[in-house]
C-alpha cells in the first residue's frame, strides 16, 4: 500500500526514507488535492478488471516494462542520476509496480517534497507538468509497467521550465482544485 510523507532537508543518501522529525505523513486524498497525483491499488494476482477499466477509460494504448536494477538497466548509474533530477513531462507519468519498490518524490502546492513509497500493486499517475523525481530505495530494484496514451514520449524537462504549456496548465488545474 502506498505511503507518503513530507521530506526532511537532509541532502544525504537519496535511497533513505528522509522522514521529517517527527514524521509528517501525507494521505492519498491530500496528494490528490495538493499535487493532482492519482493512485489505484491493483490486484496483481488475479486478472484485474479494475486495471482493464482504467486502461480503457483513460485510453492507455501503449504499455511496456522497465526493470531498474544494476543487472538489467543499461547505463544504470547514469539513468538513476537522470531519474533523480527534478523534472516534468508533457504527458502523465503512469507506473504500475510489479516487483520491488522505490520512491517517487513530487512537489506539492507549497513546493514541499512529498516522498511516495511505491510497492507491488501500486498504480501511480503523475499529472503532466508536475515537478517530480524518482529514486530506488535501499533494495535497489523495481520492475514496473509503463503506460501511455498514444506514441510514448519519455523526455524529461529539467527544472526550471515554467514557461512550458503543460506547466501552466498544471498550475491552472491545481488552482481550480484548491478553490473547490
Ligand atoms: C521515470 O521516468 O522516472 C522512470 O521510469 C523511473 C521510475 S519507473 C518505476
Ligand atoms: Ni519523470
Amino acid at each position: 500500500m502506498v505511503s507518503a510523507w513530507l521530506m526532511d532537508n537532509d541532502s544525504g543518501d537519496q535511497r533513505l526514507e528522509h522522514h521529517r522529525s517527527p514524521p509528517v505523513f501525507v494521505s492519498l486524498d491530500d496528494l490528490s488535492k495538493t499535487a493532482g497525483v492519482e493512485y489505484f491499488k491493483v490486484n496483481l494476482e488475479s486478472l484485474d478488471t479494475e486495471l482493464e477499466d482504467i486502461k480503457r477509460k483513460r485510453g492507455y494504448s501503449y504499455e511496456d516494462e522497465i526493470n531498474i536494477s544494476r543487472d538489467h538497466l543499461p547505463n544504470y548509474e547514469e539513468k538513476l542520476k537522470i531519474f533523480f533530477q527534478e523534472h516534468l513531462h508533457t504527458d502523465e507519468e503512469i507506473r504500475l509496480v510489479l516487483e520491488g519498490s522505490g520512491y517517487f518524490d513530487v512537489r506539492d502546492h507549497e513546493e514541499n517534497w512529498v516522498r511516495i513509497l511505491v510497492t507491488p500493486g501500486d498504480l501511480l499517475i503523475l499529472p503532466a507538468g508536475i515537478y517530480h523525481r524518482f529514486t530506488l530505495d535501499t533494495n535497489n530494484f523495481i520492475r514496473a509497467k509503463r503506460y501511455f496514451v498514444g506514441e510514448p514520449v519519455w523526455t524529461p524537462h529539467n527544472r526550471p521550465c515554467d514557461e512550458m504549456e503543460c506547466r501552466k496548465n498544471y498550475l491552472e488545474s491545481m488552482k481550480k482544485k484548491m478553490e473547490e
